[in-house]
């Protein structure tokens, strides 16, 4: 079954959250928002803000898991999960504050990848798109697989320097394959689609790893949003310090094109750029580097104090959008 200190399967992770429900029908809601290519269900939990779907109500949306190998991801969308449910009846503050603004979690994006990833491949990135062919040299070759996070339209399918292939590729074989179109995928148009009808006042999105917390925008260096400076980064660097205090885990806060290197088509651009939500961001979970070993097998013993730390820095982003709207 279950487990908050483990790394779960995706029926496992489904299972936990109708246990939920059933636990406290009023507080949560179960939302289906489509299907993906092998036909699983991506799964959005609602915690707070009553059950009827209020599109005007202030939200927070958070995101996990659409790349299928960081499996951090996930688990710390369903520490956050349980956290907010069990400190809806112990903190009068927090109770307040979701009464206003409830969570929209999504804590499985791509849960094709991420099921490949457990029973396949380990280091599989993309969604499971049916394979496409093109000639190469002498023979054809045919690879399945989109990076969703290259398929939101946002530069999309946009050239990068100086790495064309970390930015985004249009080989299908390539780990960032951004697919054929803008929005090609289920999986991204199922997200679309609800940020659109719902639109939050913040976007998270957890990825692993680097220790980042990423701001817009990633396509471009020296790319960045009118308030970057004075709402963006500001909140940023507050959330990183409390997560910091935490178990003194460094952060480095800034774009991803300037951190890390461009990339066009993510998920957070397009939240920020396109959708205008007022605070986006992209959080790079543990480990900070890979010098032992690979940074996406992170031990199933940090699964708690990663939970708590991240908790402590969503919680200032949660509490600041509380206080604006
Ligand atoms: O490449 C990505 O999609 C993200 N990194 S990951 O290792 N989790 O795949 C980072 C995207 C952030 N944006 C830029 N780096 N431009
Ligand atoms: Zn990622």
């Amino acid at each position: 079954g279950f487990g908050y200190e483990r790394y779960n399967s995706l029926d496992e992770i489904y299972n936990e959250l109708k246990r939920l429900k059933r636990e406290r029908p009023s507080l949560i809601t179960l939302i289906d928002i489509g299907q993906t290519h092998e036909n699983r269900t991506m799964l959005v939990v609602k915690i707070g803000g009553g059950q009827s779907l209020d599109e005007d109500a202030p939200s927070i949306w958070l995101d996990a898991g659409i790349h299928a190998r960081e499996w951090i991801a996930p688990a710390t969308a369903m520490f956050i999960v349980r956290e907010l449910v069990e400190g809806y009846e112990t903190d009068p503050k927090l109770q307040a504050m979701l009464d206003h603004v409830p969570f929209y979690i999504l804590p499985v994006m791509n849960p094709d990848g991420y099921e490949h990833s457990r029973t396949m491949d380990r280091m599989w990135r993309k969604n499971r798109r049916p394979a496409e062919c093109h000639n190469k040299e002498w023979h054809t070759v045919c690879c399945r697989g989109v990076d969703l996070n290259r398929n939101f339209d946002w530069y999309w399918a946009a050239p990068t320097v100086p790495l064309p292939a970390s930015g985004s590729s249009s080989d299908s074989c390539h780990d960032t394959y951004h697919g054929p179109a803008a929005f090609s995928e289920p999986e991204s148009i199922a997200v679309r689609d609800f940020l659109e009808a719902y639109p939050p006042k913040a976007f998270i999105s957890l990825h692993s790893y680097s220790q980042m917390w990423l701001i817009p925008f990633g396509h471009r260096r020296r790319s960045y949003p009118p308030d970057y400076s004075s709402a963006l980064r500001p909140l940023a660097i507050r959330a990183t310090k409390a997560l910091e205090a935490i178990h003194g885990t460094k952060y480095q806060v800034g774009t991803g094109a300037d951190l890390m290197y461009e990339a066009s088509g993510g998920s957070h651009d397009w939240a920020k750029g396109a959708l205008k939500v007022p605070f986006s961001y992209l959080i790079e979970l543990r480990p900070r580097n890979t010098l032992f070993g690979n940074g996406f097998l992170l031990p199933e013993r940090e699964i708690i104090p990663v939970g708590n730390e991240t908790w402590a820095a969503i919680r200032v982003l949660a509490d600041e959008v509380f206080s604006q709207f």
